[in-house]
């Protein structure tokens, strides 16, 4: 991550009353503050605050220093090993590497993210949730094929794609309904539509790469990567644009990370995506989509909780979501048995 700005700031904070400090009075707390800003716009602030009578350095000695550092941390990325780290007096130091793990932290969970609006149940139902969702602002839908008669789930993309403005973009799961040939009379019933992808489209993924070629659909693997851990080999499947990440699935916390990370290196988006949990699932899931904040996650299984844990609902109900507000909702120990 590259330095777009580094800047140091002093400040003159009045105390409540004076206090003796070693051998004086302190009557104000005079400090400095470090910004740093990533080219990224991610930022991190730190405390550089020398008490006197305690630290050896005097603030006069800690702000030359912390500027000569921050003219020097402009346009680079941090450089782990650079010796003249060590000769920084230890307010700076402590600064300086507060402001870079704020830094770090920032980067890695943004606080937005996007979701799809989940398609489920007959037509006019889904006709319904797409009309309230465009007002939502959703633009990323999930429809999810492969329960009925053929014709029916040809009719129904039909009827919701020509309800969805031009720039929406619809996703299917068949959840592995099909053989290569259903899912190609399927295609072939659609001459003019091509999803944004298919989810698992066949029983046998080995023919995966045969439905792609034939029909020019892009795939997303979901059941197919339940088997794997995020460092496995995988086969090797044409057309494949994206990986469902199911984190109720996948377990470890770093493993989930490790898939997003390695869609990323590959080229892929890595859609995160809810599997029915509590909100306090959904919530934990929408941390994890924040990392990505522009590929839209697949969380709207909440829509269908009646009643949850959490004192209040999320308030998931838009295609762009802020998490500060669902940070501080508790949960609702009505709602829970304490087991014993
Ligand atoms: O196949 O993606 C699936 C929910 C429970 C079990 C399996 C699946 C799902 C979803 C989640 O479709 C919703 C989504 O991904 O948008
Ligand atoms: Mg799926």
């Amino acid at each position: 991550m590259k330095i777009a700005r580094c800047d140091v700031y002093s400040y003159r904070l009045p105390l409540t009353m004076p206090l003796p400090v070693a051998d004086r009075m302190l009557v104000r707390r005079d400090g400095l503050a470090l910004h740093l800003v990533a080219e990224t716009g991610h930022e991190g602030w730190g405390d550089i605050a020398p008490l006197p009578g305690f630290s050896r350095e005097s603030l006069a000695e800690a702000q030359q220093q912390a500027l000569a550092l921050a003219r020097r941390t402009v346009g680079r990325a941090r450089e782990p090993d650079d010796p003249r780290l060590n000769d920084l007096c230890p307010s700076v130091r402590f600064g300086f590497d507060s402001a870079w793990m704020m830094l770090g932290a920032d980067a890695q969970n943004t606080s937005t993210f996007r979701q799809s609006a989940l398609l489920y149940g007959d037509t006019e139902h889904c006709l319904e949730l797409v009309r309230s969702a465009i007002k939502k602002k959703f633009h990323t839908f999930k429809l999810k094929v492969g329960r009925g008669r053929m014709e029916e789930d040809a009719e129904r993309i039909r009827r919701i794609q020509a309800a969805l403005p031009g720039e929406a973009e619809l996703r299917l799961d068949a959840n592995r309904a099909w053989t290569l040939e259903q899912a190609r009379a399927l295609a072939h019933q659609l001459p003019e539509f091509k999803p944004a992808y298919i989810e698992e489209p066949l029983a046998d993924p080995a023919q995966l790469s045969a439905f792609h070629e034939e029909t020019g659909w892009n795939l997303a693997l979901d059941e197919t990567l339940r088997g794997y851990r995020p460092e496995d080999d995988l086969p090797a499947i044409k057309g494949v644009v994206a990986w469902v990440i199911k984190p109720t699935l996948v377990g470890p916390l770093d493993d989930t990370r490790e898939w997003q990370s390695r869609a990323h290196r590959e080229g892929l988006s890595a859609v995160i995506s809810s599997s029915f949990e509590s909100g306090l699932g959904i919530r934990m899931l929408g941390e994890i989509a924040s990392r990505d904040p522009d590929v839209a996650a697949g969380l709207d299984t909440y829509r269908y909780l009646a009643e949850d844990v959490l004192s209040a609902r999320l308030d998931f109900d838009e295609a762009f979501i802020d998490l500060h507000e669902a940070r501080n909702i508790q949960v609702n120990p009505a709602r829970l048995n304490l087991l014993t």
